[in-house]
């Protein structure tokens, strides 16, 4: 503990550290010390960024204090930890969640304010750290917050990306991905530990050798390695002392690995080896449903388990433990199929570093794990080509055969005779390669899915077989989201108002919201509740005019549809609602007074590789362009795609939302998280019957929630009949027309040929079947219309859709996993 050099004859050396005061004064004499001492400068002469980054560590500092408490706490009780094992967190800025948890707001804002600083300047400084796609990334982010906040040990590990997700840029409407480059004015939030690296090996090959205890054994011999740098976050609790651990691991070139290189004199090589190893965290794949089968990637996920495994058993395990208990210290959660590979790594510690047999290797291996799905589209499976694994990690590859053939044998015990069924089940499919789900589903204690209706098509329809052979395997767990920073932080005129109604404790206890119900039916409630909807749309509308220049209009209804653009989603489904309503108009089959004032407001990626999705939001970009210029809709229909949307907007831009749209192929989204950000803070659902839709509108009843669209099983019989869209293009005089007017070329400045593969695929192809939901969605839509003219019982419902979704608080997540999955409670 206190190093080699004997015990410390100081008194403070042992004390345990002290957080500053909690006072005005005490928080800008830090500051003005950091200002000083860290950036190097005086007040007067210091930058925006210079005030942030000592901001940043002068908040930093008050954690600190909780944060060695929670190690030292850690280190002497040997708690079972959750090491929470993801490729992504999402995990927006850190600034005002920090000042949250250690409620200093009004404390830095008052000390900055006498040093002549306006705090909003600082914070909005901070580039936020965009270390993942969307749902799966930023999912992961809430649940450590969660769990520091209910005092559950976890350590979350991952990727330092160099590059996070790309910064979307529009050119001419099209999509533009520019690098992420947030590291750029420094990383005032991580603490770097180089003396803790890890080396990770990669390729070579393997040899048989026998043991001093004449077994037969198998060494690795790796052909190359590199070095995982710890970069350690703290993961503040809210209010309650602990401060938790995100550590993210960045790679590095080894000496041995430039020695060798530069002892053979070619100085320009060794320098690309550099490169070539710090290429593994350099940047994220921006695919957020087909997984890139390319080395690299694998290489990714290799780097940071094996690193995770190796930090986890030498740094968090005594000396001289007893590995055969390990999974009584710790469960690793696998955030979807990512980090599955660190399965055969723990099978090769143990057997390979440990001298496990292979039983007792394999039972605690699959007693440390647990295995999360976050999907249903079978192209979003990962397949790792066996070719590709085996030269980048043999040993690995050898594992898995081992464990297939023993799976197999298990399963051919279950069901005799049954080789189709042993077939079918295989982790190694012919042709096509090593399937991480079953690798995953096989290892796993249990496998869960992150929405009632998900969890139960995994069952039935992606893991049949698994889920007949191991029906306790398989469990739900309904996913949520931090109430800190989506309602407490993002909407704070929302907050006061909840904490003026029914006092703050909903903050860490959500399903208290249902304590606001009898209020929706109390006019000055309501009154207040609207006042606050109006402002969050002025604060959006003014962050839009300085962000990207767009005006929004006043008194709209806001219609906001964000989330990455994927066909499933069916973005191009709400973009014929759009058309649809401009067509009637302009054809005058409606007057234009009769259109509902409302704003569209999307936001949304694609994948760089992803054609049809970037036609898309191309063709949602013309659609605005001409709509806005076009008078005849003139204060009634406003169509806003800010670029590059973010969890930094999202804070913003979801409070100000009065529908949510959630409108996927029933079956196809696993949850979605976004559906619940909305009703939270008082929008309205239009949503198919999938994800989590099925279970808001179960909470917050029908007459809250505009459901249309086929439900799963129509969906299945649709397809199984053979659905053919032109035959709605056909049928539907509205649907046609529609559609003919984007061919016409009124958005592309005549040219009809512009928008042909999104319109073409929707005709003839139409895998989502938005055209067969088309009708059902635009009476949907007519019904909100009806409900918004009236503004009481809108508001009402609005009010309802936030007091009974506190369910969705994704510390209720943790309570389910820590219950039927991890096995353990919160403790100190
Ligand atoms: O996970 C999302 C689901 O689509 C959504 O329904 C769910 O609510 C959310 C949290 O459970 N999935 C998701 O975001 N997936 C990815 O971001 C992702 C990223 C990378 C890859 C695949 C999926 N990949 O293969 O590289």
């Amino acid at each position: 503990d206190l190093g080699p050099s004997g015990k410390p004859t100081h008194p403070l050396a042992t004390a345990p550290v002290g957080a500053p005061p909690h006072s005005v004064d005490g928080f800008v004499k830090e500051f003005l010390h950091e200002l000083n001492t860290n950036q190097g400068v005086p007040l007067s002469l210091s930058s925006v960024n210079d005030q942030y980054m000592a901001l940043a560590s002068t908040v930093r500092n008050y954690l600190m204090a909780r944060w060695l408490e929670t190690n030292r706490k850690v280190h002497e009780n040997k708690p079972k930890t959750i090491g929470y094992l993801s490729a992504e967190y999402l995990l927006g800025r850190q600034l005002g969640n920090a000042l949250l948890a250690t409620d200093l707001s009004d404390i830095a804002e008052k000390g900055l304010a006498l040093c002549g600083i306006d705090i909003a300047t600082l914070r909005a400084q901070e580039v936020e750290p965009g270390l993942g796609n969307g749902g799966l990334g930023r999912l992961a982010a809430c649940f450590i917050d969660s769990l520091a906040t209910m005092d559950v040990p976890c350590v979350g590990y991952g990727i330092r990306y160099e590059y996070g997700i790309f910064r979307q840029t529009f050119v001419d409407g099209r999509q533009v991905e520019q690098p992420d480059t947030w590291l750029s004015l420094g990383s005032p939030w991580e603490f770097p530990h180089p003396e803790a690296s890890v080396q990770v090996d990669f390729g070579g090959h393997t040899e048989r050798y026998i043991g001093e205890d004449g077994r037969e054994r198998v060494r690795w011999v790796p052909a190359w390695n590199v070095l995982g740098v710890p970069y350690n976050y703290m993961v503040p609790g809210y209010l309650n002392g602990r401060v938790n651990t995100l550590r993210l691991w960045s790679a590095q070139a080894t000496k041995a690995f430039d020695l060798q290189i530069f002892n053979s004199g070619d100085y320009a090589q060794a320098v690309r080896a550099q490169t070539f190893a710090e290429n593994i965290s350099k940047v994220l794949y921006p695919e957020d449903s087909t997984p890139q089968g390319k080395e690299l990637r694998l290489q990714q996920q290799y780097f940071f388990v094996a690193c995770s495994l190796r930090d986890f058993i030498d740094h968090s395990l005594e000396d001289g433990f007893d590995l055969h208990n390990l999974p009584e210290r710790v469960t690793f959660q696998l955030n979807d199929t990512h980090p599955v590979i660190a399965v055969p790594e723990l099978m090769r510690i143990l057997i390979d570093e440990y001298d496990f047999e292979w039983d007792e290797a394999w039972d605690v291996t699959r007693r440390c794990f647990a295995y999360t799905c976050h999907t249903l589209l079978p192209e979003a499976l990962e397949v790792w080509p066996t070719d590709l694994l085996g030269r980048l990690l043999p040993r690995h590859l050898e594992l898995i055969y081992q464990i297939n053939d023993h799976f197999l044998a298990e399963v051919r015990e279950a069901f005799p005779g049954d080789e189709l069924r042993a077939h079918h089940m295989s982790i190694i499919s012919h042709g096509q390669g090593v399937r991480m789900a079953f690798l995953a589903t096989v290892a796993g204690t249990k496998v869960n899915g992150v929405a009632e209706l998900h969890s139960q098509l995994l069952r039935d329809k992606v893991l049949p077989d698994f889920s007949a052979l191991w029906p306790e395997k398989f469990t739900n767990v309904t996913n949520g989201v931090t109430p800190r920073r989506f309602v407490r932080l993002s909407n704070p005129k929302l907050s006061e108002l909840i904490n003026d109604t029914i006092g703050n404790g909903w903050v860490t206890d959500l399903e208290r919201l249902k304590e606001l119900e009898p209020y929706a039916d109390d006019p000055e409630f309501r009154a207040q509740f609207a006042e606050i909807k109006a402002w969050n749309k002025h604060r959006i509308a003014d962050l839009l005019r300085a962000r990207d220049g767009i005006d929004l209009p006043d008194g709209h209804l806001v219609d906001v549809m964000v989330k990455r653009l994927h066909e499933y989603k069916r973005q191009s489904l709400k973009l014929l609602h759009i058309v649809s309503l401009y067509e009637q108009v302009l054809s005058g089959k409606i007057a234009a007074s009769e259109v509902t004032p409302r704003t569209v407001v999307f936001g949304s990626k694609a994948a760089p590789g992803y054609a049809m999705a970037k036609e898309t939001i191309h063709l949602i970009n013309k659609v605005a362009a001409t709509i806005n210029a076009d008078p005849i809709l003139e204060g009634r229909l406003k169509i806003a795609f800010p670029a590059n949307y973010n969890v930094t907007l999202a804070e913003k831009l979801i409070p100000a939302a009065d529908l949510s749209e959630q409108i996927s192929l029933a079956g196809m989204e696993a949850s979605g998280t976004g559906n619940m950000k909305f009703a939270l803070n008082g929008a309205l659902t239009i949503g198919t019957d999938d994800g989590a839709n099925v279970e808001i509108r179960k909470l917050v009843g029908d007459k809250h929630f505009f459901l249309f669209g086929m439900s799963e099983p129509e969906v299945a019989e649709l397809g199984a009949q053979g659905y053919n869209p032109h035959s709605y293009y056909d049928a539907n005089p509205q649907l046609k027309a529609t559609l003919d007017l984007i061919s016409s070329g009124v958005f592309s400045n005549g040219d009809r040929h512009l928008f042909d593969m999104v319109v073409e695929n929707l005709k003839n192809q139409d895998r989502f079947m938005a055209l067969a939901d088309f009708d059902s969605y635009v009476a949907a839509q007519a019904k909100v219309e009806e409900r918004y003219a009236d503004q009481d019982s809108w508001m009402r419902s609005a009010i309802l859709n936030m007091a009974r979704t506190g369910y969705f608080s994704s510390d209720r997540s943790m309570r389910d996993y820590l219950q039927r999955i991890w096995h353990t409670t919160p403790m100190l």
